[in-house]
């Protein structure tokens, strides 16, 4: 926080190539900052920050409006189609803490895609990724993103019968981050609203945690 009246939240974007990071980064910041297409292998090859534009009268706090500023790190595929895990771990490491170290980070969104199948080294790959750059607080600051939400809507799936019907190994990783999940649609014209609902909803995780932040020095 740099005056009593704004706020900046520093969040990291991890998951597996092609998982909608940079997709779900763009929605978090309301731009277009970070590269995002369909391939059939990993499109991000480094990461990158982006900051939001302010968001006036977000919330109230201790009496006061404030205005909030997202801070958001891209990161690439892990695993990566190109690059090996060494050098994504490396990649992101110095991103962290070149962009955070000091200030620190306040969460990391973990993207899987809600239309595939959560089993298996690939899924758990980021997850182990991320408890080797946070370290032993990685589930107080990591929540789940899932992503292409609307698709699972239009087969007639409601969020809590897809958490109902979820492979054990996603429920272990949900218990992990103590319930810490959102559901992100992509629903063409509807990006601000969507935008709003997930940084309302990132912002609770981050009051839940007395805006703790994790530092890189
Ligand atoms: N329908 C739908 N498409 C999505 C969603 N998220 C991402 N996409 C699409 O999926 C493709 C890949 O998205 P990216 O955001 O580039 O994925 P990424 O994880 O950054 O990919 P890499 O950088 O290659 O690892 C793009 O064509 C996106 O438009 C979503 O929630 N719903
Ligand atoms: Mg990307």
């Amino acid at each position: 926080m740099t005056d009593t009246n704004k706020m900046i939240i520093n969040l990291a974007i991890f998951g597996t190539t092609q998982s909608g990071k940079s997709s779900a980064g763009n929605i978090l910041l309301g731009s277009d900052d970070f590269y995002s297409s369909l391939s059939p292998g990993s499109v991000t090859t480094e990461c990158s920050l982006g900051r939001s534009c302010h968001l006036r009268s977000f919330m109230r706090r201790g009496g006061q409006e404030i205005t909030l500023q997202t801070q958001v790190l891209d990161t690439p595929g892990y695993p990566h189609s190109k690059l090996s895990m060494k050098h994504v771990t490396q990649e992101v490491k110095k991103a962290l803490t070149y962009h955070f170290g000091q200030e620190g980070l306040h969460l990391a969104l973990l993207v899987q895609r809600a239309d595939v199948p959560f089993f298996g080294q690939e899924a758990s790959s980021p997850v182990q990724l991320i408890q080797e750059l946070l370290g032993d607080s990685w589930k107080n600051h990591t929540a789940v993103l899932f992503s292409h939400a609307e698709k699972i809507e239009e087969a007639g799936i409601s969020e809590d019968k897809y958490l109902r019907e979820a492979p054990e190994a996603l429920l272990t990783l949900l218990r992990s981050v103590q319930q810490r999940y959102t559901f992100l649609y992509e629903r063409g014209n509807s990006c601000n609203e969507e935008r709003v609902k997930i940084l309302e909803t990132i912002m609770e995780f981050i009051k839940e945690n007395h805006y703790q932040v994790l530092s890189f020095t």
